[in-house]
């Protein structure tokens, strides 16, 4: 039976459609909740933590986002600007074989299969994803954390951060021919945010394998901080002894920072982050500070002020 860890859901209430989820793939899903023994007659309700200081936020409910929605409202720029457009430009990405170099600051650096990630073990993770520009949903991953990758590759006292990369293949991603950007798409993390549980590599989606338009066959997922860092499509993992300087920040002159920790009190340079659009909802809700999670990981950063938060 799968525990039902606070992180998972909402930290207040969570309702999970149990008609959705047992539609195809998600199956999966529901039984290990109806297995907690949750299980009113044709919705799972699950009350994560004690209420306190209850705001507005404590109305809100956080189904899971549709399948088709997940799969075909994507951010990947190496395929297309147009996230509409992504998934079939993408349809064609081959997956298979897929090595993953993990390196850099290592006692034992080692060149996986995709095959042998697999076997590091499969948990089931229902997030919220808040993207940068104003937009969430709420998607239940399959992976496991990348701590346990992690250590066994035995990161040396040199190693305090970890740096990510995307496959560089313009053949088969047309978008990195554009030259706004510095390709391949790289992402970084404080070694502390990369050993939290929270942060996973995910291979998978309402029971099924990632398809390219979400990252297949390897993506990161930190919850906490805004989209761009879950990084696709991973092919080489570094430690290394200083900050990576990530794609967005070669890119964005300083607007998308580091840390990107998803903060309704900082505005984007161009928009408010105070509120968002759950896809498939009306309406805006208010965003969370960590994006809800703030209980798991505030305690990650006692030294930052609220701006460096974001930037
Ligand atoms: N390599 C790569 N990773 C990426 C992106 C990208 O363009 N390239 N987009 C990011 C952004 S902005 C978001 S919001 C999420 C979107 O993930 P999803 O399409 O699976 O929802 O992926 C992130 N990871
Ligand atoms: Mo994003």
């Amino acid at each position: 039976m799968v525990k039902i860890r606070s992180w998972e859901i909402t930290p207040r209430h969570v309702y999970l459609s149990r008609r959705r989820l047992m539609a195809g793939a998600g199956a999966l899903i529901a039984g290990s909740l109806l297995g907690a023994g949750c299980a009113p007659p044709d919705r799972v309700r699950v009350d994560a933590t004690a209420e306190s200081g209850a705001g507005d936020s404590a109305q809100l409910s956080d189904e899971l986002t549709s399948l088709e929605a997940i799969t075909g409202y994507n951010n990947f720029y190496e395929f297309s600007l147009d996230k509409e457009a992504v998934a079939r430009v993408a349809r064609e990405f081959r997956v298979a074989p897929w090595t993953v170099e993990v390196g850099g600051h290592v006692a034992k650096p080692r060149t996986y299969g995709i095959e042998d990630l697999l076997k590091l073990g499969q948990e089931e993770r229902i997030y919220r994803m808040r993207c940068v520009e104003g937009w969430s949903m709420v998607i239940p991953w399959q992976g496991f954390p990348l701590e346990a990758l992690l250590k066994q590759v035995e990161p040396t006292s040199q190693g305090k951060y970890v740096r990510f990369e995307t496959l560089y293949d313009p053949e088969q991603m047309p978008g990195q021919r554009n030259p706004a950007f510095d390709w391949p798409y790289v992402e970084g993390l404080r070694l502390d945010e990369a050993m939290h549980e929270l942060t996973i590599l995910a291979t998978g989606l309402y029971g099924e394998p990632l398809l390219p338009q979400n990252g297949a066959p390897l993506r990161l997922v930190v919850p906490w901080k805004y989209g761009f860092k879950s990084i696709k499509s991973i092919v080489r993992i570094d430690l290394v002894e200083e900050m990576p300087v990530t794609l967005w920040m070669a890119a964005g002159g300083g607007e998308y920072g580091f840390w990107a920790n998803v903060n309704p009190a900082v505005p984007h340079r161009r928009w408010s982050q105070a509120t968002e659009r759950r896809i498939g909802e009306s309406g805006r809700r208010p965003t969370l500070l960590f994006n809800g999670y703030a209980d798991e990981v505030a305690h990650l950063y006692p030294d930052l002020d609220s701006r460096q938060w974001y930037y």
